[in-house]
């Protein structure tokens, strides 16, 4: 007998299949921009960016919810906006959302009026993270793979804190993803 929750499990499949398409079709319609001189592939950062966050979307329905931001945080005590939006939406707006785990206080800053959840859906949240990718990260003079993914998890590479571990996992996901497109292959599971 097929449960509700057999049917939840399979929904997870069915978004990473989601996931491979989304990326696929729309990264170029959306226009990540690369700096020039630089070799960075969009998609290849993009598909990347979905394996080290989520998985490739196998993780991507849950939400983090980020302690910085929380009430008491260093965040939430710096910035009188993080204490509003927590005011209105709580843990939601301390937490980050989709297969690429962006922050919700993050796509607020770039123009999303949306309540915080409505970042779980990677359609929505795709769009945020593109703008956050060109405005934070590539903008900023991020024009390698380890200043990118530094950018991405601390926030800029242009500062002392550089997460090791996590830019060494990107770059991996990051090659990996390269030669699967170069070899035509897709670049999800
Ligand atoms: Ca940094």
């Amino acid at each position: 007998m097929v449960t509700r929750l057999d049917i939840l499990l399979s929904e997870r499949g069915k978004r990473r299949t989601d996931l491979e398409t989304l990326i696929r079709q729309r990264y170029l319609d959306l226009a990540l921009h690369i700096p020039g001189g630089c070799d960075l592939e969009p998609q290849a950062l993009l598909a990347a960016l979905a394996w080290q966050e989520s998985t490739f979307g196998l993780h991507g329905g849950q939400s983090r919810v980020e302690r910085a931001y929380c009430r008491g945080g260093t965040y939430y005590d710096g910035s009188s906006e993080v204490r509003d939006l927590w005011a209105c939406y709580g843990s939601c707006a301390a937490a980050s959302w989709s297969s690429w785990q962006i922050l919700y206080v993050a796509a607020f800053e770039l123009g999303f009026d949306l309540p915080p959840w409505r970042l779980f859906d990677d359609h929505i949240a795709f769009e945020w993270v593109i703008r956050y990718l060109d405005k934070r990260v590539l903008s900023k003079g991020a024009t390698t793979v380890e200043d990118f993914a530094d950018a991405y998890n601390s926030g800029t590479h242009r500062d002392s804190i550089v997460p090791v571990d996590y830019i060494k996992s990107f770059a991996q996901h990051y090659a990996r993803c390269v030669a699967l497109l170069q070899a035509g292959q897709p670049v999800g599971p």
